[in-house]
Protein backbone atom coordinates (compact mmCIF):
# COMPACT_ATOMS: atom_id res chain seq x y z
CA UNK A 1 0.00 0.00 0.00
CA UNK A 2 1.40 3.05 -1.19
CA UNK A 3 -0.03 6.44 1.22
CA UNK A 4 -0.88 9.22 -0.66
CA UNK A 5 -2.64 12.67 -0.12
CA UNK A 6 -4.76 14.97 -1.57
CA UNK A 7 -3.51 18.43 -2.60
CA UNK A 8 -5.20 21.04 -4.44
CA UNK A 9 -2.15 23.19 -5.14
CA UNK A 10 -0.54 26.28 -4.16
CA UNK A 11 -2.86 29.05 -3.08
CA UNK A 12 -6.25 26.60 -3.25
CA UNK A 13 -5.18 24.23 -0.13
CA UNK A 14 -4.95 25.11 3.36
CA UNK A 15 -3.05 22.48 3.67
CA UNK A 16 0.93 22.80 2.71
CA UNK A 17 3.12 20.47 1.09
CA UNK A 18 5.44 20.50 4.21
CA UNK A 19 2.62 19.33 6.61
CA UNK A 20 1.61 16.15 4.07
CA UNK A 21 5.49 15.30 4.18
CA UNK A 22 5.68 15.39 8.08
CA UNK A 23 2.90 12.75 8.31
CA UNK A 24 3.63 9.15 8.70
CA UNK A 25 4.34 7.30 5.51
CA UNK A 26 2.86 9.45 3.04
CA UNK A 27 4.68 9.30 -0.03
CA UNK A 28 2.78 11.49 -2.86
CA UNK A 29 0.30 13.94 -3.67
CA UNK A 30 -3.01 13.32 -5.08
CA UNK A 31 -3.29 16.02 -7.34
CA UNK A 32 -5.30 17.97 -10.39
CA UNK A 33 -4.81 21.65 -12.20
CA UNK A 34 -7.80 22.80 -11.09
CA UNK A 35 -8.00 25.96 -12.83
CA UNK A 36 -8.89 24.73 -15.70
CA UNK A 37 -12.11 23.48 -17.16
CA UNK A 38 -13.55 20.16 -18.18
CA UNK A 39 -12.45 19.18 -21.32
CA UNK A 40 -9.09 21.53 -21.72
CA UNK A 41 -5.42 20.02 -22.74
CA UNK A 42 -3.45 20.44 -19.35
CA UNK A 43 -0.12 22.45 -20.30
CA UNK A 44 3.17 20.91 -19.72
CA UNK A 45 4.39 24.20 -18.07
CA UNK A 46 1.14 24.53 -15.75
CA UNK A 47 1.88 20.34 -14.93
CA UNK A 48 5.83 21.08 -14.39
CA UNK A 49 4.72 24.06 -11.80
CA UNK A 50 3.14 20.86 -9.47
CA UNK A 51 5.76 18.47 -10.01
CA UNK A 52 8.56 20.46 -9.36
CA UNK A 53 6.64 22.03 -5.99
CA UNK A 54 6.13 18.65 -4.90
CA UNK A 55 9.28 17.02 -5.27
CA UNK A 56 11.06 19.77 -3.44
CA UNK A 57 9.29 18.41 -0.77
CA UNK A 58 10.18 14.83 -1.77
CA UNK A 59 6.90 14.17 -2.94
CA UNK A 60 5.88 12.04 -5.80
CA UNK A 61 3.22 13.45 -8.29
CA UNK A 62 1.96 9.66 -9.59
CA UNK A 63 -1.71 9.78 -9.15
CA UNK A 64 -3.69 12.30 -10.54
CA UNK A 65 -7.05 13.25 -9.13
CA UNK A 66 -9.27 14.10 -11.61
CA UNK A 67 -8.99 14.78 -15.17
CA UNK A 68 -12.94 15.20 -15.89
CA UNK A 69 -14.69 14.21 -18.57
CA UNK A 70 -16.55 17.15 -20.40
CA UNK A 71 -20.11 16.99 -19.92
CA UNK A 72 -20.26 16.61 -24.37
CA UNK A 73 -18.43 13.01 -24.10
CA UNK A 74 -21.10 12.43 -21.27
CA UNK A 75 -23.83 13.46 -23.17
CA UNK A 76 -22.45 11.59 -26.31
CA UNK A 77 -22.52 14.72 -27.95
CA UNK A 78 -20.86 15.43 -31.82
CA UNK A 79 -18.49 17.93 -30.18
CA UNK A 80 -17.15 15.20 -28.01
CA UNK A 81 -14.33 14.16 -30.27
CA UNK A 82 -12.40 17.48 -29.59
CA UNK A 83 -12.63 16.77 -25.89
CA UNK A 84 -11.35 13.44 -26.69
CA UNK A 85 -8.74 14.33 -28.43
CA UNK A 86 -7.72 16.87 -25.62
CA UNK A 87 -7.72 13.71 -23.31
CA UNK A 88 -5.47 11.61 -25.15
CA UNK A 89 -2.84 14.59 -25.26
CA UNK A 90 -3.35 14.98 -21.53
CA UNK A 91 -2.83 11.50 -20.72
CA UNK A 92 0.38 11.82 -22.63
CA UNK A 93 1.52 14.99 -20.81
CA UNK A 94 0.90 13.35 -17.73
CA UNK A 95 2.62 10.45 -18.68
CA UNK A 96 6.02 12.81 -19.61
CA UNK A 97 6.66 13.37 -15.66
CA UNK A 98 5.78 9.67 -14.80
CA UNK A 99 1.87 9.95 -13.89
CA UNK A 100 0.63 6.08 -13.49
CA UNK A 101 -2.74 6.49 -12.32
CA UNK A 102 -5.56 9.05 -13.33
CA UNK A 103 -8.49 9.06 -11.62
CA UNK A 104 -11.68 10.04 -12.83
CA UNK A 105 -15.44 9.53 -12.87
CA UNK A 106 -18.39 9.84 -15.03
CA UNK A 107 -21.24 11.01 -12.99
CA UNK A 108 -23.67 13.69 -15.30
CA UNK A 109 -23.07 17.09 -13.99
CA UNK A 110 -22.46 16.37 -10.21
CA UNK A 111 -19.00 15.03 -8.60
CA UNK A 112 -20.54 14.05 -5.68
CA UNK A 113 -23.45 15.02 -3.55
CA UNK A 114 -24.32 16.03 -0.39
CA UNK A 115 -27.08 18.20 1.65
CA UNK A 116 -24.58 19.40 3.83
CA UNK A 117 -21.17 20.06 4.13
CA UNK A 118 -20.82 21.11 7.94
CA UNK A 119 -22.81 18.79 9.33
CA UNK A 120 -22.00 18.72 13.52
CA UNK A 121 -21.47 15.56 15.27
CA UNK A 122 -22.22 14.92 18.90
CA UNK A 123 -18.65 15.72 19.99
CA UNK A 124 -18.66 18.98 17.79
CA UNK A 125 -16.36 17.87 14.82
CA UNK A 126 -18.16 18.04 11.18
CA UNK A 127 -18.30 16.16 8.15
CA UNK A 128 -20.25 15.73 4.89
CA UNK A 129 -23.76 14.48 5.59
CA UNK A 130 -26.53 13.15 3.33
CA UNK A 131 -30.11 13.61 4.10
CA UNK A 132 -31.72 10.94 1.68
CA UNK A 133 -35.29 13.18 2.03
CA UNK A 134 -33.92 16.09 1.59
CA UNK A 135 -32.56 15.38 -1.68
CA UNK A 136 -35.61 14.23 -2.91
CA UNK A 137 -37.33 17.16 -2.51
CA UNK A 138 -35.18 19.99 -3.06
CA UNK A 139 -34.32 21.84 -5.96
CA UNK A 140 -30.41 21.25 -7.28
CA UNK A 141 -30.07 24.88 -7.59
CA UNK A 142 -30.93 26.06 -4.24
CA UNK A 143 -28.02 23.14 -3.27
CA UNK A 144 -25.90 24.36 -5.71
CA UNK A 145 -26.68 28.18 -4.43
CA UNK A 146 -26.04 26.74 -0.69
CA UNK A 147 -22.70 25.32 -1.49
CA UNK A 148 -21.04 28.46 -3.32
CA UNK A 149 -22.34 30.69 -0.89
CA UNK A 150 -20.37 28.45 1.91
CA UNK A 151 -17.27 28.27 0.99
CA UNK A 152 -14.61 30.84 -0.84
CA UNK A 153 -12.97 27.35 -1.94
CA UNK A 154 -14.06 25.86 -5.31
CA UNK A 155 -14.67 22.07 -4.51
CA UNK A 156 -14.18 19.58 -7.23
CA UNK A 157 -17.12 19.11 -9.59
CA UNK A 158 -18.74 22.05 -8.40
CA UNK A 159 -16.81 24.66 -10.16
CA UNK A 160 -18.82 27.72 -10.80
CA UNK A 161 -18.70 27.68 -14.53
CA UNK A 162 -20.20 24.40 -15.27
CA UNK A 163 -22.87 24.93 -12.51
CA UNK A 164 -23.55 28.33 -14.11
CA UNK A 165 -25.12 25.91 -17.33
CA UNK A 166 -26.73 23.84 -14.67
CA UNK A 167 -30.18 24.44 -16.28
CA UNK A 168 -29.00 23.23 -19.56
CA UNK A 169 -27.25 20.39 -18.41
CA UNK A 170 -30.37 19.12 -16.61
CA UNK A 171 -32.56 19.72 -20.29
CA UNK A 172 -30.11 17.65 -22.05
CA UNK A 173 -29.82 14.62 -19.65
CA UNK A 174 -33.60 14.66 -19.88
CA UNK A 175 -33.16 12.24 -23.02
CA UNK A 176 -30.18 10.14 -21.95
CA UNK A 177 -30.83 6.77 -20.58
CA UNK A 178 -28.24 4.76 -18.27
CA UNK A 179 -27.88 2.15 -21.21
CA UNK A 180 -26.99 5.97 -23.21
CA UNK A 181 -24.30 7.00 -20.79
CA UNK A 182 -22.77 2.94 -20.75
CA UNK A 183 -22.70 3.31 -24.93
CA UNK A 184 -20.75 6.90 -23.94
CA UNK A 185 -18.36 5.58 -21.44
CA UNK A 186 -18.01 2.69 -24.04
CA UNK A 187 -17.25 5.27 -26.73
CA UNK A 188 -14.96 7.42 -24.68
CA UNK A 189 -12.84 4.43 -23.07
CA UNK A 190 -12.14 2.76 -26.71
CA UNK A 191 -10.44 5.65 -28.04
CA UNK A 192 -8.56 6.52 -24.24
CA UNK A 193 -7.29 3.56 -22.88
CA UNK A 194 -5.00 2.73 -25.96
CA UNK A 195 -3.14 5.73 -25.60
CA UNK A 196 -3.09 5.17 -21.67
CA UNK A 197 -1.96 1.47 -22.96
CA UNK A 198 0.60 2.69 -24.64
CA UNK A 199 1.81 5.84 -22.37
CA UNK A 200 1.73 3.39 -19.15
CA UNK A 201 -1.37 5.29 -17.24
CA UNK A 202 -4.06 3.49 -15.68
CA UNK A 203 -7.17 4.97 -16.08
CA UNK A 204 -8.93 4.35 -12.93
CA UNK A 205 -12.96 5.26 -12.80
CA UNK A 206 -14.63 6.73 -9.33
CA UNK A 207 -17.45 5.24 -8.62
CA UNK A 208 -20.90 7.60 -8.28
CA UNK A 209 -21.00 9.47 -5.22
CA UNK A 210 -23.77 7.93 -3.33
CA UNK A 211 -23.95 4.72 -5.58
CA UNK A 212 -27.71 5.60 -6.85
CA UNK A 213 -29.57 8.17 -9.31
CA UNK A 214 -30.13 11.65 -7.89
CA UNK A 215 -32.12 14.13 -9.08
CA UNK A 216 -33.56 12.01 -11.76
CA UNK A 217 -29.58 11.74 -13.54
CA UNK A 218 -28.18 8.32 -14.81
CA UNK A 219 -25.86 6.77 -12.59
CA UNK A 220 -23.65 3.68 -13.51
CA UNK A 221 -20.65 2.92 -11.69
CA UNK A 222 -22.52 1.96 -8.56
CA UNK A 223 -22.21 -1.66 -7.67
CA UNK A 224 -20.47 -5.32 -8.77
CA UNK A 225 -22.29 -6.01 -11.25
CA UNK A 226 -21.56 -2.63 -12.86
CA UNK A 227 -18.07 -2.52 -12.63
CA UNK A 228 -17.89 -5.90 -13.84
CA UNK A 229 -20.00 -4.63 -16.93
CA UNK A 230 -17.30 -1.67 -16.67
CA UNK A 231 -14.06 -3.66 -16.73
CA UNK A 232 -15.38 -5.42 -19.76
CA UNK A 233 -16.24 -2.87 -22.37
CA UNK A 234 -12.35 -2.45 -22.89
CA UNK A 235 -10.75 -5.44 -21.28
CA UNK A 236 -7.15 -4.01 -20.51
CA UNK A 237 -5.45 -4.05 -17.70
CA UNK A 238 -5.31 -0.12 -18.53
CA UNK A 239 -8.78 0.20 -17.79
CA UNK A 240 -9.42 0.15 -13.84
CA UNK A 241 -11.77 1.47 -10.85
CA UNK A 242 -10.70 3.96 -7.85
CA UNK A 243 -11.58 1.75 -4.93
CA UNK A 244 -13.65 3.95 -2.84
CA UNK A 245 -14.88 2.79 0.89
CA UNK A 246 -17.14 5.66 1.55
CA UNK A 247 -18.96 5.97 -1.73
CA UNK A 248 -19.29 2.50 -2.64
CA UNK A 249 -20.48 1.85 1.32
CA UNK A 250 -23.05 4.20 0.94
CA UNK A 251 -25.35 1.12 -0.13
CA UNK A 252 -24.76 -1.25 2.38
CA UNK A 253 -25.52 -4.25 -0.33
CA UNK A 254 -22.02 -3.63 -1.59
CA UNK A 255 -19.77 -5.69 0.32
CA UNK A 256 -16.42 -3.69 -0.35
CA UNK A 257 -14.13 -6.50 1.27
CA UNK A 258 -15.74 -8.91 -1.38
CA UNK A 259 -15.02 -6.00 -4.60
CA UNK A 260 -11.63 -5.67 -3.23
CA UNK A 261 -10.94 -9.50 -3.58
CA UNK A 262 -12.84 -9.45 -6.94
CA UNK A 263 -11.38 -7.20 -8.51
CA UNK A 264 -7.67 -6.68 -7.22
CA UNK A 265 -6.07 -6.74 -10.35
CA UNK A 266 -7.84 -3.59 -11.58
CA UNK A 267 -7.61 -1.45 -8.62
CA UNK A 268 -4.42 0.44 -8.61
CA UNK A 269 -5.64 3.46 -6.19
CA UNK A 270 -7.74 2.99 -3.42
CA UNK A 271 -9.98 5.17 -1.43
CA UNK A 272 -10.64 4.09 1.75
CA UNK A 273 -13.04 6.03 4.15
CA UNK A 274 -15.72 5.39 7.20
CA UNK A 275 -18.99 6.51 6.98
CA UNK A 276 -22.10 6.24 9.64
CA UNK A 277 -25.54 4.84 7.73
CA UNK A 278 -28.73 5.82 9.39
CA UNK A 279 -31.73 3.49 8.87
CA UNK A 280 -33.74 6.27 6.91
CA UNK A 281 -30.74 6.04 4.79
CA UNK A 282 -28.92 9.02 5.52
CA UNK A 283 -25.44 8.98 6.24
CA UNK A 284 -22.11 11.11 7.61
CA UNK A 285 -18.88 10.53 7.48
CA UNK A 286 -17.28 9.74 10.27
CA UNK A 287 -13.69 9.23 11.46
CA UNK A 288 -11.68 6.27 10.05
CA UNK A 289 -12.22 4.05 12.89
CA UNK A 290 -14.67 0.59 12.44
CA UNK A 291 -16.57 0.97 15.36
CA UNK A 292 -17.44 4.87 14.48
CA UNK A 293 -18.96 4.31 11.27
CA UNK A 294 -21.10 1.46 9.24
CA UNK A 295 -18.16 0.18 7.22
CA UNK A 296 -15.44 -2.16 8.52
CA UNK A 297 -12.06 -0.20 7.67
CA UNK A 298 -10.52 -3.11 9.45
CA UNK A 299 -11.70 -5.91 7.26
CA UNK A 300 -11.56 -3.44 4.22
CA UNK A 301 -7.69 -3.14 4.77
CA UNK A 302 -7.34 -6.44 5.22
CA UNK A 303 -8.66 -7.41 2.20
CA UNK A 304 -6.59 -5.06 0.51
CA UNK A 305 -3.55 -6.71 2.63
CA UNK A 306 -4.80 -10.38 1.44
CA UNK A 307 -4.58 -9.91 -2.06
CA UNK A 308 -0.78 -8.49 -2.22
CA UNK A 309 -2.14 -4.63 -3.12
CA UNK A 310 1.02 -2.64 -4.33
CA UNK A 311 -1.26 0.35 -5.20
CA UNK A 312 -1.59 3.88 -3.93
CA UNK A 313 -3.87 4.52 -1.15
CA UNK A 314 -5.21 7.93 0.11
CA UNK A 315 -7.88 8.80 3.59
CA UNK A 316 -9.99 10.25 1.20
CA UNK A 317 -12.08 12.55 3.40
CA UNK A 318 -11.99 13.78 7.18
CA UNK A 319 -14.22 15.30 9.41
CA UNK A 320 -13.09 18.74 10.53
CA UNK A 321 -11.81 18.83 13.84
CA UNK A 322 -10.04 20.79 16.46
CA UNK A 323 -11.52 24.03 14.65
CA UNK A 324 -9.66 23.57 11.67
CA UNK A 325 -10.19 26.25 8.91
CA UNK A 326 -10.46 23.70 5.75
CA UNK A 327 -12.40 22.23 2.43
CA UNK A 328 -14.94 20.89 3.85
CA UNK A 329 -13.58 16.60 3.94
CA UNK A 330 -10.55 17.71 3.23
CA UNK A 331 -8.91 19.60 6.31
CA UNK A 332 -4.79 18.11 7.76
CA UNK A 333 -5.95 15.98 11.39
CA UNK A 334 -8.26 14.11 10.68
CA UNK A 335 -7.20 12.92 7.18
CA UNK A 336 -3.84 12.41 8.98
CA UNK A 337 -5.31 10.46 12.03
CA UNK A 338 -7.02 8.27 9.49
CA UNK A 339 -3.94 7.91 8.12
CA UNK A 340 -2.33 6.42 11.18
CA UNK A 341 -5.15 3.99 11.49
CA UNK A 342 -4.66 2.69 8.41
CA UNK A 343 -1.00 1.81 8.64
CA UNK A 344 -2.01 0.43 12.19
CA UNK A 345 -3.97 -2.04 10.54
CA UNK A 346 -1.61 -2.73 7.93
CA UNK A 347 1.40 -3.01 9.83
CA UNK A 348 -0.20 -5.11 12.32
CA UNK A 349 -1.23 -7.84 9.53
CA UNK A 350 2.40 -7.44 8.21
CA UNK A 351 3.38 -8.92 11.58
CA UNK A 352 5.72 -11.41 11.33
CA UNK A 353 7.02 -10.67 8.32
CA UNK A 354 8.75 -7.53 9.35
CA UNK A 355 6.73 -4.63 9.83
CA UNK A 356 9.59 -2.42 8.44
CA UNK A 357 9.34 -3.51 5.20
MN1 LIG B 1 -13.69 8.74 -3.07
Amino acid sequence: MRMVFRWYGDGNDTVTLQQIKQIPGVEGVVWALHDLAAGEEWPMDKILEVVHASKSYGLHTEVVESVNVHEDIKLGLPTRDQYIDNYKRTIKNLAQVGVKVICYNFMPVFDWIRTELNKEHEDGSRALFYERAKIEHIDPMELVDQFSRHSDLTMPGWEPERLQSLTNLFAMYKRVTEEDLWNHLQYFLEQIIPVAEANGVKMAIHPDDPPWSVFGLPRIITNKENIRRLLQLVDSPFNCVTLCSGALGANLDNDIPDLVREFTDRIPFAHIRNIKIYDNGDFIETSHRTRDGSLDIVNIVKAFHDTGFTGYARPDHGRQIWSENCRPGYGLYDRALGIMYLWGIWDSLENGKGAKS
